[in-house]
C-alpha cells in the first residue's frame, strides 16, 4: 500500500475520516517489559541509541504490541549536543547529564561545526526501521526544537525551572542568539538526512517551552522553529514531508503556534481552550489525553476518552495521541485498553 493512503498521511493532510489514526508519544519505553528487557543489556541510554538493530526492534515493540497507525524513530532529541561534543551521558534515576555542558559565552564562539554525518547511526536506524515496517506504516523522524536543545545544553542537566539557562539567555543574548542558530541549522541537516534515509513525517519537540514566558518565546523558541520549518518547505528534499509541532504548555495564545506554519500542531495535555474554529483547515490537530488518566480506573479513561474524541469529532485532519509521553508507571494493559476504545468509538 502506498504511504499517503495511510490514515495518519491522511490526517495530516486535514481529511475528515471516521476513526482517527492513533500512535502514542514515548510508545516505546519503561512502560512495557519487552523494552526493559533490552534496556539493561545496556548501561548508558545512549549507546543503545547508537545500535541500529536494537533500536529498529525497540520501535517495532508498539507496533506489534498494540497496532498503532504510526511508528518513531527510536533515538533521543539529545543526539545533536551530543555531536556538537557536548558529552551526553544518561545517569540511572537521574536522567540526562552532558559533561560538556555550554558555560561561557565564549564556549558557544568556540563550538565544533556541526557535522551530520556524525549521526549516521541514527540514519541507519530509520532505514532498518523502514524495512522491517508493514508498507502501510508510516515511520515519524523526529528532532528537539533549537530552544529545547539549547536548555539542556546550557543547564548541563534536565532541571524544573532552567534557572541556569534563563540566567544565561538574559546575560549573553547575542551568543544565545548565535548557539540557537547554530542549533537551528543543525536540525535542519540532521531531518534532511533522516527524510533522505525513509522517515515519512517529522516532529519537533518544544519539550521545554513551558519554561519562557509569552515575551520571550517568539524570541527564543518559536522564531527559530519558524526559520526551521521554511528552511525544511524550501528543500526539494524535505518539502512534501509533514511537520508535527509538539510544545509542552507554552505561555502563549494558540494561534502563535498555527503561524510556525507547521502542518499539525500536537496539543498539550492541558491545552483546553485551543481555538478550533481558527485552527480549521489551516492546521491538523493531534492530542491530547493527559497521560495520568491512564492510571485511573477503565471508567474513568472511557469518560475522558469520549469528551477529547466527541470534541475532535468533526474536525478535518484529527489524529488521536496523549498530551504528553506514557510515562513508566502505566500498564501496558491500559495501552491497550485505550487503543481499543478509540477504534471502537
Ligand atoms: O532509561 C531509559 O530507559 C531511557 C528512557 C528514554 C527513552 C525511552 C529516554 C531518556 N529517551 C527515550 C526515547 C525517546 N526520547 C524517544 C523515542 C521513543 C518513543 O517516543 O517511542 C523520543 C521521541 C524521545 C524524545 C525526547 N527525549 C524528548 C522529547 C519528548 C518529551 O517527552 O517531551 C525529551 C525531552 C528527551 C530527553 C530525555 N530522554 C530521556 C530522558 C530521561 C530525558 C529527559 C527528560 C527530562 O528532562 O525530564
Amino acid at each position: 500500500m502506498n504511504i499517503s493512503k495511510s490514515l495518519f498521511i491522511k490526517a495530516l493532510n486535514k481529511e475528515k475520516l471516521t476513526t482517527p489514526p492513533i500512535w502514542y508519544m514515548r510508545q516505546a519505553g519503561r512502560y512495557m517489559p519487552e523494552y526493559r528487557n533490552i534496556r539493561k543489556k545496556f548501561k548508558n541510554f545512549l549507546d543503545m541509541c547508537k545500535n541500529p538493530e536494537v533500536c529498529c526492534e525497540l520501535a517495532l515493540q508498539p507496533i506489534n504490541a498494540f497496532n498503532l497507525d504510526a511508528a518513531i524513530l527510536f533515538s533521543d532529541i539529545l543526539t545533536i549536543p551530543d555531536a556538537f561534543g557536548l558529552g551526553v551521558e544518561f545517569i540511572e534515576n537521574e536522567g540526562p547529564v552532558l559533561n560538556n555542558s555550554i558555560k561561557t559565552a565564549n564556549d558557544i564562539n568556540n563550538l565544533i561545526p556541526f557535522n551530520p554525518d556524525e549521526l549516521n547511526y541514527v540514519y541507519k536506524a530509520v532505514t532498518n526501521i523502514k524495512n522491517a515496517l508493514p508498507s502501510n506504516i508510516p515511520l515519524i523522524g523526529f528532532c528537539g526544537s533549537p530552544w529545547t536543545l539549547a536548555a539542556y545544553s546550557l543547564e548541563g542537566r534536565s532541571s524544573k525551572n532552567f534557572d541556569k539557562t534563563i540566567a544565561f539567555i538574559n546575560n549573553n543574548e547575542k551568543e544565545a542568539h548565535l548557539f540557537l542558530s547554530k542549533l537551528t541549522d543543525a536540525c535542519f541537516l540532521y531531518l534532511r538526512k533522516q527524510v533522505q534515509a525513509g522517515i515519512d513525517v517529522i516532529q519537533i519537540f518544544d519539550s521545554w517551552a513551558n519554561i519562557l514566558n509569552a515575551d520571550e518565546i517568539n524570541n527564543f523558541s518559536f522564531n527559530y522553529i519558524k526559520s526551521l520549518i521554511v528552511a525544511l518547505k524550501q528543500d526539494p528534499v524535505t518539502s512534501n514531508t509533514p511537520i508535527i509541532l509538539f510544545a509542552r504548555d507554552p505561555k502563549c495564545n494558540a494561534n502563535t503556534l498555527i503561524k510556525t506554519s507547521a502542518d499539525c500542531i500536537s496539543l498539550y495535555w492541558s491545552a483546553n481552550n485551543f481555538d478550533l474554529k481558527y485552527a480549521r483547515d489551516k492546521v491538523a490537530l493531534q492530542g491530547n489525553l493527559d497521560p495520568k488518566i491512564l492510571l485511573q480506573s477503565n471508567e474513568i479513561i472511557r469518560s475522558e476518552t469520549k469528551a477529547i474524541l466527541d470534541k475532535f469529532k468533526n474536525f478535518p485532519g484529527y489524529i488521536f495521541n496523549l498530551g504528553h509521553g506514557l510515562t513508566p508507571d502505566i500498564s501496558p494493559e491500559k495501552v491497550k485498553y485505550l487503543t481499543e476504545l478509540v477504534r471502537e468509538y
